[in-house]
C-alpha cells in the first residue's frame, strides 16, 4: 500500500502574478496525476491547502476539479485545515465545504474533535491504517491543545498516521510555534506542514516527523533557497514503513542574480543589472542587489528593468533591494542610534517638504495608532497576520 504526503499547496492568489499563481495550480495537479497513474492508496494532507480561507472562485472550481478526479480513481484525500485555511475571525474553514460535499475527509470536522477539558480527537482507519489531527492556528504557540490532547488510537492498524501544521522547535526556536516533545506519541508518521522547507526523517519517540515543505514556491526566498519542490511518496504493509521517497515536481527555470553595488553608481548599477537578462521562454527572475552606491539607490530604474525583462521572455520578476545602501540609509541608521523617534519622524517629514500643520496631523495619526483600543490591536493583527502569510 502506498499514500502521498502533501502539503501547503496554497492554491489562490499567493502572487500578484497570474502565471505564478498558475505555476501553483499545475503543481497541484502534477501530484494529482501522479495519485492516479500510480493508482495511491489515499492521500494525506498537512494543512494551506488553500492560500486563504475566502479563496477566489477559480481556486474553488480549480480543486473541485481535481478532487473530482481523484474521488472518480477513488483515492481518499484527508486533510487537517492549516493556518491559512481559515478566515480571519472564523472558526470553520474552507476546507469544512469541501468535507461535506464528500471531495476529502477534513481531520478535524465536528466528528472527529471535541473541546473540553481535554481535547478528545479520533481518527480513520483506512486501508489498514489509522489517520488523525490537528488543524494549524495562525501564528499562535499552541501547546495547549496538545498538552490536553487524548487520542482514541486504532492499534490494530499496520501504520499510524497523525497530521499537525506547526513548524516545530527542532526546526529552531526562531520560528517554531510548536515544542517538538508537545507532539502525541505512539504514532509511525508525523505527516508535518506549516514550514515550507523540506526536512525528512526527524526521529521522535517511535516514529519520524516529516516535513515536504511547499509544493510548489510561494515567495521569492523559497525560490531562492529551495532547490526542489515535492511530496513524499510512502510505501507500507504489515510490518510497517516500507519505503519514503522524495518525488520532485517540474517547476519553472530560474535565473538568480546577486550583483554588487560597491563603488558604483545608480546608472552603472542598473546597466549591469540589464545585461544579465537574457531571451527566455517564461524563466523566473530574481535579481538582489546588494551592497553601497555611491549616489542614491532611488536612481536604479526599477520599472525600467522591469520592463525589459518582462519583454525578454520572463514570467516572474523579483528585484530585491533590501539589502541595497546609500548615504540616506547610512545616516537613517545612525539617526536611529542617536536621536530620539519622534525626531526622526519630524525631520523625515520635513524633508519630504510637508508644512508645520501637515506634520502635526500625521503626528497626531501616529500617535493615535499607538493607543491600545482594540479596533488598533485587530488592525494590527490583521497587519502581523498578512505578514505571517508572506511567511509561511
Ligand atoms: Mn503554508
Amino acid at each position: 500500500m502506498k499514500f502521498i504526503h502533501v502539503g501547503d499547496t496554497h492554491i489562490g492568489q499567493v502572487y500578484k502574478n497570474d502565471t505564478r499563481n498558475n505555476d501553483i495550480k499545475e503543481a497541484f495537479t502534477q501530484m494529482i496525476n501522479y495519485a492516479v497513474a500510480e493508482k495511491i492508496d489515499f492521500i494525506v494532507h498537512s494543512g494551506d491547502l488553500f492560500d486563504s480561507g475566502n479563496p477566489p472562485l477559480d481556486s474553488l472550481l480549480f480543486v473541485t476539479d481535481e478532487l473530482n478526479r481523484l474521488k472518480t480513481a477513488g483515492i481518499s484525500l484527508f486533510v487537517i485545515p492549516g493556518s491559512h485555511d481559515v478566515g480571519i475571525g472564523e472558526e470553520e474553514s474552507i476546507i469544512e465545504l469541501f468535507h461535506r460535499n464528500k471531495l476529502l475527509i477534513n481531520l478535524n470536522s465536528k466528528k472527529y474533535i471535541k473541546f473540553g477539558e481535554n481535547v478528545n480527537l479520533k481518527g480513520e482507519v483506512y486501508k489498514n491504517a489509522f489517520i488523525c489531527g490537528i488543524k494549524g492556528k495562525r501564528s499562535k504557540v499552541e501547546d495547549e491543545i496538545f498538552k490536553k490532547l487524548k487520542i482514541e488510537i486504532d492499534n490494530s492498524v499496520f501504520i499510524k498516521i497523525f497530521a499537525f501544521h506547526h513548524t516545530i522547535s527542532y526546526l529552531g526556536e526562531k520560528f517554531k510555534d510548536l515544542e517538538t516533545e508537545s507532539l502525541p506519541k505512539g504514532f509511525d508518521y508525523y505527516a508535518a506542514g506549516h514550514w515550507h522547507g523540506h526536512k525528512e526523517d526527524i526521529k521522535y519517540d517511535k516514529g519520524i516527523i516529516q516535513y515536504p515543505g511547499s509544493l510548489e514556491y510561494c515567495d521569492e526566498k523559497e525560490i531562492v533557497d529551495n532547490p526542489n519542490r515535492g511530496f513524499f511518496v510512502v510505501a507500507y504493509d504489515k510490518n510497517g514503513i516500507i519505503s519514503i521517497e522524495y518525488k520532485i515536481i517540474k517547476t519553472r527555470n530560474k535565473q538568480i542574480f546577486t550583483i554588487n553595488a560597491n563603488n558604483k553608481k545608480a546608472i552603472d548599477l542598473e546597466t549591469e543589472a540589464i545585461s544579465k537578462l537574457k531571451k527566455n521562454d517564461g524563466d523566473i527572475l530574481v535579481l538582489k542587489l546588494e551592497g553601497k552606491l555611491e549616489d542614491k539607490a532611488s536612481g536604479v530604474n526599477i520599472i525600467k528593468i522591469k520592463k525589459i525583462g518582462y519583454e525578454l521572455g520572463y514570467s516572474y520578476i523579483s528585484i530585491n533591494k533590501s539589502k541595497l545602501n546609500d548615504k540616506d540609509t547610512d545616516a537613517l541608521e545612525e539617526d536611529i542610534k542617536t536621536k530620539e523617534l519622534s525626531t526622526i519622524e519630524y525631520e523625515f517629514l520635513k524633508k519630504k517638504g510637508y508644512d508645520e500643520k501637515e506634520i502635526k496631523i500625521a503626528r497626531y495619526l501616529i500617535d493615535s495608532l499607538q493607543e491600545n483600543t482594540e479596533d488598533i490591536k485587530k488592525e494590527i493583527e490583521r497587519i502581523f497576520y498578512s505578514y505571517d502569510n508572506i511567511k509561511n
